[in-house]
């Protein structure tokens, strides 16, 4: 049976979308069946930029997996400790950050498969896919589905493009614009040409090397619509926190207009 892993790589081979959202301020295991429902098809656990605990990958990411929105964690860093933690408890594959070279790409790509395709620890039990598999079984499968994206967030990561690219194991690219902005000097210039050319040269890279290319940072609609245009395919749309903030501000200007008797 195709895993969510899998439905996810396919579908951006063919040239689909898939549209997540950053869970970066929800605790309880609601928010998978919560952006199932909003139409999301996967999640990133921000274990980067939230005070998340790693046993959200277990509350959430099992609860994610049930209702068919795929788990990826965004571990702080690139160890394998903390890798092999959010992995072997719930997540389904990972965004690293802040990856700019090679020898960190294959590095990671390692660190979240078990062997003989990586050095990621076996554990007792592995819970993603039910508990009706044998321990050597599920290794095999969680093999087979996970996710591993290579987070281009610096000028070093775009000089090494296509090395990253290129290294087995790495699934896709994705431009983090607000980072990668900052390093480049050009701090929150979204609608600038140096993001326009990063998502063309992201593009071009993945392309070549059979990946996709993904996004996350801009809330510009325009940049959207170019970088969708020029290939972007897995796209981060915000964190849990501003959307409710956005849905909340709407709210209240409705009924405050509405109160005082405006259309
Ligand atoms: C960035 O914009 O730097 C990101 O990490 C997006 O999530
Ligand atoms: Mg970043």
């Amino acid at each position: 049976m195709k895993g969510l892993g899998t439905e996810f790589r396919e579908r951006l081979a063919r040239g689909g979308t898939a549209i997540g959202c950053n869970v970066r301020f929800s605790r309880s295991a609601e928010i998978g069946p919560i952006l199932a429902a909003c139409g999301f098809s996967w999640m990133m656990l921000d274990f980067e930029h939230s005070p998340a605990s790693p046993h959200l990958a277990y509350d959430i990411g099992l609860a994610a997996i049930r209702a068919g929105v795929l788990p990826l964690a965004r571990p702080a860093g690139h160890s394998a400790q903390e890798i092999a933690g959010l992995l072997t408890n719930g997540a389904l594959g990972l965004v690293v950050p802040h990856v700019d070279t090679p020898e960190q790409a294959r590095a990671v790509a390692a660190a979240a498969r078990f062997p003989p395709r990586g050095t990621l620890s076996v554990p007792g039990s592995l819970p993603h896919f039910g508990y009706g598999l044998s321990l050597a079984e599920a290794c095999a499968r969680f093999n087979e589905e996970v996710v591993v994206v290579a987070m281009i967030e610096s000028g070093t990561a775009l000089a090494n493009l296509d090395a990253i690219a290129a290294t087995p194991g790495i699934d896709g690219l994705f431009i983090g614009a607000s980072d990668l902005l900052w390093d480049l000097g050009h701090a929150g210039q979204y609608s600038g040409p140096e993001l326009r050319d990063a998502v063309r040269r992201v593009c071009a890279a993945a392309r070549a090397n059979g990946k996709f290319a993904g996004m996350g940072g801009p809330r510009e609609e325009a940049v959207w619509r170019e970088s969708l245009a020029a290939g972007m395919r897995m796209i981060l749309t915000e964190n849990d926190l501003s959307l409710l903030m956005r849905g909340a501000r709407d709210r209240v200007a409705f009924f405050a207009q509405a109160a005082a008797g405006e259309d």
